[in-house]
């Protein structure tokens, strides 16, 4: 009886200790961040319907979106300070910043870097005398400032802009992917669009009923998906009497978001909204392999080359802050196995939701930070928080995963080639290519081989003129088509 007790206590404690051991995080120094988030609240983007408010400022940052940029910076500030380091005066090899070329998503990371670098620590300049710091211009003012550069010691930083075209890390799903915009409109004949709006008629009906909203009479998923978020926009400016008086209509529209996910509440109207909006998302952008895995391909590439740079030496950015969209969010969470629109679908009919299912809509001011560690084996290893919360990854329950189980783990949600799966054929490289060929070519001895090259080259480049003008004429009436109903670039 004795023995046996005993045995039973210890294998207990055995018992204990592996779980203890296995949940154990490894410790290590945190090297790096790869910070991604959704701009602030802004002014509404769509017109189509509920079109008696607040029709100013189309997509531009609320001054609410401003504060919500400009305290996530401070909170990070605390998070990271000590970690990482963080100079009080901006220091260009410390952090690098990158934005969609979109007012919005600009403005929130000046607004975030305002809460990291502060007033009062800008640069000093050295000396005072005149001929130093005078512009060449007629009558130049006077400032009160003899302390720092700027008054009041403001930290100007730089913020990188791609085009839209050129932009595949943080918008992979849009102008830089040639056939995007094809395989959007696929998705809404197909037979799962069909299915999920069926599920959804209810809520359809409901809301084409009440005149309140001025749907038309058949009105699609999309348009409620496009009146939920102009509802957002409307609740986020915080006037009171009106978020009152759309709660009239919505039920649940009042919810805060901590409410918003707790299950007593999940047959509101509003939740419901909510649901529909975020599954609109992915069953545009994300619904089949081929669109999920293309999509983030850049962005992922994009990302284990922060990590492997630094940690080559290569670059020295502890920061790396990127600034985007809801859809952008979306992308990274699909391709993070976050959510899906097919555990959306399971979400919304109440089934067991096969795996991890982030159901809520990627807010303003959404955010993931992908954290590099080093262990004291010296072995990386990668945490990634979602809103500030740890996320399990590698498809395992583990909040962590080591760097090369990670790049091996990503290759699951990528593809070999972005180009070549976007059929972005009039990439510069494969007409004229690279620089050294053309190096080779000019230098080449042989001048009728280089004649012959350039004739065969130039038929080439006007044939291939001519099918991507035909091809653009393609896209271009797909996209007129489309944008009746949904405009994602301007998400
Ligand atoms: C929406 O309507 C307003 C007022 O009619 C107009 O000024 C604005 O350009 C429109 N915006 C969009 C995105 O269509
Ligand atoms: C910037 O940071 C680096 C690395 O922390 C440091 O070596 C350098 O002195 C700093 N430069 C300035 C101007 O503070
Ligand atoms: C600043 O410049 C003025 C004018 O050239 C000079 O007289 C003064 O010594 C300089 N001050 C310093 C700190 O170098
Ligand atoms: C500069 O200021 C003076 C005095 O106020 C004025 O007379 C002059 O026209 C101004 N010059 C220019 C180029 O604005
Ligand atoms: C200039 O700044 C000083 C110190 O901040 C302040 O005391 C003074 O009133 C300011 N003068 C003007 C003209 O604003
Ligand atoms: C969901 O899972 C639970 C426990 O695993 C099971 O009891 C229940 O029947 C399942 N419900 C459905 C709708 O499959
Ligand atoms: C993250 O925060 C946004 C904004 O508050 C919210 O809409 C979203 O549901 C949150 N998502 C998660 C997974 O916490
Ligand atoms: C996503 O899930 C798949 C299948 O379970 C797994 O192979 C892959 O490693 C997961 N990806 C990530 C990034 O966790
Ligand atoms: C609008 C509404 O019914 N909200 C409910 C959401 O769930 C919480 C917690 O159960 C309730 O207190 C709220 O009344």
């Amino acid at each position: 009886m004795m023995l046996s007790n005993k045995f039973y206590l210890l294998l207990q404690l055995a018992l204990f200790l592996t779980t203890v051991y296995s949940k154990k995080q490894p410790q290590g120094k945190l090297l790096q961040i790869v910070e991604i988030f959704r701009h602030g609240a802004r002014y509404r983007i769509d017109n189509s319907s509920y079109s008696d408010n607040n029709q100013i400022n189309y997509g531009q940052l609320t001054a609410h979106g401003q504060r919500m940029h400009f305290l996530l910076g401070k909170t990070l500030y605390d998070k990271y300070s000590i970690t990482l380091n963080i100079p009080k005066t901006y220091n260009h090899t410390f952090i690098y910043v990158k934005s969609t070329n979109y007012d919005r998503t600009i403005m929130s990371a000046a607004s975030q870097l305002a809460g990291i670098f502060p007033l009062q620590y800008g640069l000093k300049i050295s000396n005072v005398s005149d001929q130093f710091l005078m512009p060449p211009f007629q009558n130049v003012s006077k400032i009160n400032e003899t302390v720092f550069a700027l008054e009041g010691g403001f930290q100007p930083i730089p913020i990188h802009v791609r085009d839209l075209k050129d932009e595949k890390q943080l918008l992979g799903y849009m102008d830089s992917c040639y056939k995007a915009s094809m395989w959007e409109n696929e998705n809404h004949k197909s037979e799962e669009w069909v299915r999920i709006e069926k599920e959804y008629q209810d809520l359809l009906d409901a809301l084409i009923e009440d005149e309140y909203f001025g749907l038309k009479n058949d009105a699609n998923l999309y348009d409620i998906s496009n009146l939920v978020d102009t509802l957002i926009s409307e609740k986020w400016f915080g006037n009171v009497e009106k978020n009152k008086e759309i709660s009239e209509h919505v039920d649940g529209f009042l919810l805060s978001q901590e409410q918003l996910v707790l299950p007593e509440n999940f047959s509101k109207m509003w939740v419901q909204m909510n649901l529909l909006y975020t599954t609109v998302l992915h069953l545009s952008l994300y619904k089949t392999p081929q669109q999920k895995k293309t999509s983030v391909t850049p962005f992922f590439t994009e990302l284990l080359n922060y990590f492997n740079n630094y940690i080559n030496n290569q670059q020295y950015y502890k920061w790396i802050m990127l600034s985007a969209h809801d859809t952008t969010i979306a992308m990274i969470s699909q391709g993070m196995n976050f959510t899906s629109w097919e555990c959306l679908e399971q979400v919304k009919l109440q089934q067991n939701v096969s795996k991890n299912c982030i159901y809520t809509y990627p807010g303003f001011s959404s955010n993931i930070i992908f954290e590099l560690y080093q262990d004291k084996n010296n072995e990386h290893f990668i945490k990634v928080l979602y809103n500030g919360t740890e996320q399990s990854i590698c498809g395992s329950s583990k909040k962590y995963c080591y760097l090369k189980e990670f790049s091996q783990a990503l290759k699951y949600s990528t593809v070999n080639d972005y180009d070549l799966e976007c059929g972005n054929q009039m990439n510069d490289n494969q007409i004229f290519g690279t620089t050294q060929e053309k190096q080779q070519i000019m230098e080449s001895e042989n001048q009728a081989l280089f004649t012959y090259l350039v004739t065969v080259l130039s038929i080439l480049l006007i044939i291939s003129i001519i099918f991507n003008y035909l091809q653009r004429r393609k896209i271009l009436i797909l996209r007129q088509n489309l944008q009746q109903r949904a405009d994602y670039s301007t998400i």
